[in-house]
């Protein structure tokens, strides 16, 4: 089965009592035994759930993956992962990414025995030196969350020795772009929020691997701490997840036409986005993503206060947090996503107070473009521009 079939068939089976072509939303909480410990394999809906299962079995097979578990959202299913460590283990992670990832690592695990180095992970070498004698996990974020950088996937892996983990947080790729199983991780992680549920309606997250020891663990853990969807959740997920496809092909098309737009404006200082040819890992992403995806950020000539009044001047770009629904939206990550991080942190990585990022959605273009055009010239430095 080819990936738009997948997402549209795997794991939805016609329901198995009514015969009910579309996956129901099991809302229960509890089964009905008919004698102690006799039931049809469903006992308690923390532990298993039928919705739950069918999107376990759509996302295990867009990954290529052999095994899913569905969280609450992005951040339970990273906790799930980060589970598997114990105290005294080190973990060597990416210097830019989410700011709630970034909020669990260094203010709620480390009070917890977990050790992190945070490295440039677009340069191999500055992964190799941060390695240590009880590293057990790297976490890749690739690309980055907000600064686009790439993270060479299969480089990290070949670094990995036994024992050692290899996580990768798939969420601005999906796999519609970019499989990192198939490029040797361990894991996939996914705030599901994002592309794949893809309205902006649900907060989900999701595990996906190959290997059944991880995949039992990362079970447990879903079991034992409870961060789990709920039916409604799991099905919205689902539901959105089976256009995955078509809505991936037209976010990356947008952000392809909106980077250029910018590239070339003189009003903007700089863009990242991987699929611009000016891109520093144009070449990797070339090579490791079958699409560039629909994430951009930039920043604008001028002070960074012109930032914070582009923001709110975009009539189709909602000012939002969160990204990867149908709608586009623009964010001030210093100030919103990523201001868990502190401010001479943010400065040092690269995602300043002048830094803007889009999350193009898939609306007609010429609207896009006539909405930063306008944005652009009401905050423009230069008079001509501005008039
Ligand atoms: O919000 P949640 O579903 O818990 O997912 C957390 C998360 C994990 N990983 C990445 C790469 C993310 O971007 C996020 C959430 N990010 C936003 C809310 C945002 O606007 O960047």
């Amino acid at each position: 089965m080819r990936f738009a079939t997948r997402a549209i068939h795997a794991g939805q089976d016609p329901d198995p009592a009514t015969g009910a072509t579309i996956v129901p939303i099991y809302q229960t909480s509890t089964y009905t035994q008919s004698a102690v410990g006799q039931h049809k394999g469903f006992d308690y809906s923390r532990t298993v759930n039928p919705t739950r299962l069918a999107l376990e079995a759509q996302l295990a097979a867009l990954e290529d993956g052999a095994y899913c578990s569905a969280f609450a959202s992005g951040m339970a299913a990273t906790a799930a992962i980060l589970n598997l460590l114990s105290a005294g283990d080190h973990v060597v992670a990416s210097d830019d990414m989410y700011g709630g990832t970034y909020r669990l690592f260094s203010r709620v695990l480390s009070r917890y025995g977990l050790d992190f180095t945070y490295v440039d992970m677009s340069n191999s070498n500055a992964i190799h030196s941060a390695v240590r004698p009880n590293t057990k996990l790297y976490w890749l974020e690739t690309p980055t969350n907000p600064l686009l950088k790439l993270v060479d996937i299969a480089k990290v892996c070949a670094l990995r020795t036994p024992g050692q983990i290899v996580a990768v947080d798939n969420t601005f790729a999906t796999p519609f772009f970019q499989r990192p199983l198939s490029l040797g991780a361990d894991i996939v992680m996914h705030s599901t929020t994002k592309y794949i549920c893809g309205h902006s309606d649900s907060i989900g997250g999701a595990t996906i691997s190959n290997n059944s020891e991880l995949a039992e663990l990362l079970k447990f853990h879903q079991n034992a701490v409870g961060g789990v969807p709920g039916p409604m959740d799991a099905y919205l997920t689902m539901r959105g997840a089976k256009t995955l496809a078509l809505r991936m092909r037209k976010h990356a098309e947008n952000a392809q036409v909106i980077a250029r737009f910018l590239v070339t404006h003189d009003e903007v200082e700089r863009v990242y986005y991987p699929g611009l040819d000016t891109h520093p890992q144009h070449e990797l992403a070339k090579r490791q993503m079958s699409g560039f995806g629909g994430m951009l950020s930039f920043t604008l000539r001028g002070p960074a206060s012109r930032a914070l009044d582009f923001a709110k001047s975009m009539k189709y770009f909602s000012l939002a947090e969160s990204l990867g629904g149908v709608e586009s939206l623009v964010c001030h990550p210093g100030r919103m996503t990523h201001g868990a991080i502190p401010k001479e942190d943010r400065d040092a990585r690269g995602v300043t107070d002048g830094l803007l990022r889009l999350s193009v959605g898939i609306e007609d273009i010429e609207d896009l473009i006539e909405d930063l055009q306008i944005a652009l010239a009401r905050t423009a430095q230069d008079p001509v521009v501005r008039h």
